[in-house]
């Protein structure tokens, strides 16, 4: 197999609790995706990134693992998930595995070890630290789902770190062990016929020494010795496709995780597009932060375009199980609007340079949950955040819910609609969490009916990328880049071009005559049934192959 067939490929992200359940519990399983998998070989995709499987007391819904080598019991066996990647093999779709290694569940046995006492031999396989002489936190590090990112363990009076959840405690990556057991770990699943993976958090294993208060999290000073290290003695040895969770990793560190000369990961996933706009100052974190506006969503995306185009590669996406529905965020969820909206957003991603990433319900134009109570949210974060938001910061209980409905994570957490019967056929019995309302109208049954839905375009862009190398390997340059409206973008292959133009406004404008008087040749893909060389409808996209 070619070493560099991930370039080719279309990713799509299934978050299992979510995506079918088969036995009727309401929580998804392994035997509801194999029953799903001729639907997603239909939709065309060539690699599914499965959300964590493993055994889990699910206190951040599976990131938080007990067992490596085990499935969740509510997702099923270790035979269901044979029984899934071979059927997956034969359709000719790959599994990827999301690897959580940063930290494991403190049910996990390492850490049950761990905190019997200060010379358990496990002890030194987490981060655990004496309290400061008052007693207090050993720094000032914040936990990402609030308070400190400490737990006081009685047993031994030292406190361990944890930079997630209470019930996710760091591995302690410098120890020569932890890694040895991550590999031969890897080693299982790879010879087990996995086909790649998806690192959580991965920029963030390697602490700075002291841990000095105020600290940067990502790029410590280990992490790429670590990296080198796991692709030395694991990733090189099979043909995976590996991509890297890398917050707080900018345009030009990105060369050193995923560059074709670094021996680390194929690419990794970057986060300032989907961050918040930087001209509004944010006074509760992720809460109050408010979507870019296009010009600015257009730089940021242009700059990794450019940054990688020689020595890297991107990967694509508009959403994942912790981001907003992108059709909420991005486009236009109205009645009007959502379904020309969410194709205008896949084709502005889907014909940029890199390998995209779909995730689960995307590709039907799901939008957020729009929860009216705080009783219908599940999310560990979420949660927590109400807490700090209404007690700490002295917001209203109403407010708290306005920023939940705008950016959850749970509005990407929602079952997938698959038909308009009882809790869009996602179950038999009571979901985890509800099902979005709007399933009677929004169902994969309906759009796999309709060859104009989202679901048929979805899977026209995924084609195109399969028979155009154009799109796999064509230069990307940015057109008109002063345009309020207007995302342009041009794609080279040798006597090849393509213009991509998207339109974000929900209004008709004008192509400037520098585009216009380009545009001859044949429409590859289009949001609209009809398209002028003079103007844009509200929300259109039009790909151009010129001649
Ligand atoms: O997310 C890591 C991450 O970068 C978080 O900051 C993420 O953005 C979070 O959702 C904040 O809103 C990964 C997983 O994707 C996430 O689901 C896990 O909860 C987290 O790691 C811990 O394993
Ligand atoms: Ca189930």
């Amino acid at each position: 197999m070619e070493r560099d067939w991930w370039k080719r490929a279309v990713v799509y992200q299934i978050y299992p609790r979510s995506f079918a359940d088969a036995n009727g519990d309401g929580i998804g399983d392994l035997k509801g995706i194999t029953g799903k998998l001729e639907y997603l070989h239909e939709l065309g995709i060539d690699v599914i990134w499965l959300s964590p499987v493993y055994q889990s007391p699910n206190a951040d819904n599976g990131y938080d693992i007990s067992d490596y080598q085990d499935i969740m019991t509510e997702f099923g066996t270790m035979a269901d998930f044979d029984e899934m990647l071979a059927k997956a093999h034969q359709l000719g779709i790959k599994i990827m595995m999301d690897i959580v290694v940063n930290h494991t569940s403190d049910e996990h046995k390492w850490f049950l070890e761990s905190r019997k006492s200060k010379d358990n031999p496990y002890r030194d396989y987490y981060i655990w630290r004496d309290p400061k002489e008052d007693g207090s936190e050993p720094n000032n590090w914040q936990s990402v789902f609030s308070g400190p990112a400490w737990k006081l363990d009685e047993q031994t009076g030292q406190y361990y770190l944890h930079l997630f959840a209470e019930k996710q405690p760091d591995l302690n990556w410098d120890n020569p062990k932890v890694r040895e057991e991550v590999y031969r770990m890897m080693t299982w699943w790879c010879e087990k016929g996995v086909d790649g993976f998806r690192f959580d958090v991965i920029s963030l294993i390697s602490k700075q020494p002291g841990l000095p208060d105020d600290a940067e999290w990502a790029n410590g000073p280990h992490v790429h010795e670590y990296l080198k290290e796991m692709n030395e003695r694991v990733l090189s040895k099979y043909p995976l496709i590996t991509v890297g969770e890398c917050p707080g990793v900018d345009d030009k560190q990105a060369l050193l995780y995923s560059g074709s000369d670094s021996n680390e990961l194929n690419m990794i996933f970057e986060f300032e597009h989907v961050s918040g706009s930087s001209k509004h100052e944010n006074r509760h974190g992720k809460w109050d932060s408010l979507p870019m506006d296009l010009p600015e969503l257009r730089t940021v995306m242009s700059k990794w375009q450019e940054n990688l185009a020689e020595n890297g590669w991107n990967s694509l996406f508009w959403d994942n199980h912790d981001q907003p529905r992108c059709v909420s965020r991005f486009g236009n969820d109205s009645e009007e609007y959502r379904e020309i909206s969410a194709k205008m957003l896949a084709t502005c991603l889907h014909m940029q340079k890199g390998t995209p990433y779909i995730y689960q319900g995307e590709e039907l134009g799901m939008t957020n949950a729009y929860f009216e109570s705080l009783e219908q949210y599940r999310d560990v974060e979420t949660l927590n955040a109400y807490r700090d938001l209404t007690e700490r910061d002295g917001l209203s209980h109403e407010q708290a819910l306005a920023y939940f409905r705008e950016i959850s994570r749970d509005n990407a957490r929602t079952p997938m609609q698959w038909d308009d019967s009882a809790n869009a056929g996602f179950t038999t019995g009571t979901p985890w969490i509800e099902v979005n309302p709007n399933y009677k109208t929004i169902h994969a049954k309906a759009e796999l009916a309709d060859e104009n839905s989202v679901f048929h375009y979805y899977r026209k862009l995924i084609r195109l990328r399969h028979e155009n190398p154009v799109i796999v390997d064509g230069r990307y340059e940015l057109l008109i880049p002063d345009h309020p409206y207007i995302f342009a973008y041009s794609r080279t292959l040798g006597d090849e071009k393509l213009i991509v133009l998207c339109n974000f406004l929900d209004d008709y404008v004008d192509i400037p005559d520098t585009i216009s008087e380009q545009l001859r040749g044949e429409v590859l893909i289009g949001n609209y049934d009809n398209h002028t060389q003079r103007e844009l409808k509200p929300y259109e996209a039009v790909v151009w192959k010129l001649s």
